[in-house]
């Protein structure tokens, strides 16, 4: 028999960290700390946010509405056309809800509902083409198969809906997707098919896919115009889009006690405007803005890591910030975008290590 050291025991635990529970039923749950240490987040340590129990669903989809041919593809039949893998990061819009003030109403997430898993599927652009979207079509609206009692509502299904520009667009690699990591999705993440959209915060992205419909009208839908809405104070509400750019300290961890010597810090940034082209790190509450190492995406859908060394020789109390540029010239805020629902929120994190 094999000896495991306690240092290795502690290893795997940590590798093995369990999904943090944010709500029982429907589930919902934030990925262990340990997850954002790898660059693709194992299937059983990737955020899961439902809004309604798991439904049953036979994998078929229908692509009707503003189109010349009706489609009805069975799993099979979508499994069958060209496959495209690529490495997508998920956030939640209402990721780091915890952190505004006052607090908004909705699941009290952390900083971790967001995951990064390879997905493998076909393109919604391939699909559309069959169907042949008529010229005035503005969007495309996708169903899930989950529904049940919502707040105010005794009966709601989940829609949301995208601009048909970015549906017809081949590059934006919308993906019908029926692999995670490998393996055919699992009941949490959607199976048996799913939307994938790069770059877009997670709720574009709806689970348990039963319906594409192209629209010559926008869509009017809880989901849509209700929740997942930017509620500004001083301006008109916005549906939540692209991820705003974000960088996330993850070493080390936050009120380590760490001896006195040269640290260095790291972490993950992300975007949907990306791809990331700065991280910065400031080791004081004062202005000063170190630029760390920042590693090229792996794939442009993809968080990247960021690294930086620091000489942590004076022993005390050390806050560590980091803050995150994109390719688009935006750059996180020091103060979350306060709006009522509380979504978006890419503030700089602020945490601190006691050097001894
Ligand atoms: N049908 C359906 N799709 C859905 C949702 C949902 O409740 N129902 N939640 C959305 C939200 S808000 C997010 S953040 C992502 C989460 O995907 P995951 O659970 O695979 O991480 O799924 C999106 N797709
Ligand atoms: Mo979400």
């Amino acid at each position: 028999m094999t000896q495991t050291t306690a240092h290795e025991r502690e290893q795997l635990d940590h590798d093995r960290a369990p999904l943090v529970m944010i709500q029982p039923a429907p589930y919902n749950a934030e990925a262990p700390d340990s997850a954002l240490d790898v660059d693709i987040t194992p299937t059983d340590q990737h955020y899961v946010r439902s809004n309604f129990a798991l439904p049953e669903h036979d994998g078929a989809v229908v692509v009707d509405g503003a189109v010349d041919r009706e489609l009805r593809l069975d799993i099979d039949e979508i499994r069958a056309l060209p496959a495209v893998d690529r490495a997508v990061t998920l956030e939640c819009a209402g990721n780091g809800r915890l952190r505004q003030t006052p607090l908004p109403t909705g699941e009290p997430w952390g900083f971790n509902a967001v995951s990064t898993a390879r997905w493998t599927g076909a393109r919604l652009a391939d699909v559309l083409a069959q169907a042949a979207p008529a010229d005035d079509a503005v969007e495309v609206w996708f169903h899930g198969a989950d529904h049940g009692p919502y707040q105010q509502f005794e009966e709601l299904s989940f829609v949301r809906a995208l601009p048909i520009s970015v549906a017809l667009d081949p590059a934006a690699d919308v993906l019908l997707a029926y692999d995670m990591n490998g393996e055919p999705l699992n009941l949490d993440h959607g199976a048996p098919l799913r939307l994938i959209v790069p770059h877009w915060y997670g709720v574009a992205s709806v689970k348990w896919l039963t319906r594409v419909h192209v629209s010559t009208t926008r869509l009017q839908h809880e989901f849509q115009t209700g929740h997942y809405m930017y509620e500004w104070a001083d301006r008109p509400h916005e549906p939540v889009t692209l991820m705003r750019v974000r960088a996330r300290i993850t070493d080390p961890e936050p009120a380590a006690v760490i001896p006195r010597g040269t640290v260095t810090v790291r972490g993950k940034a992300w975007t949907g405007t990306g791809p990331v082209t700065a991280v910065d790190v400031a080791f004081t509450g004062e202005g000063e803005w170190h630029p760390a190492q920042l590693d090229p995406p792996q794939d442009a859908s993809q968080w990247q890591n960021w690294s930086v060394r620091w000489e942590a020789t004076a022993p005390g109390r050390h806050t560590i910030r980091a803050r995150a540029t994109d390719a688009a010239g935006n750059v996180q805020p020091d103060v979350p975008p306060w709006n009522r629902i509380g979504y978006g929120n890419n503030a700089v994190e602020v945490m601190y290590v006691d050097v001894v």
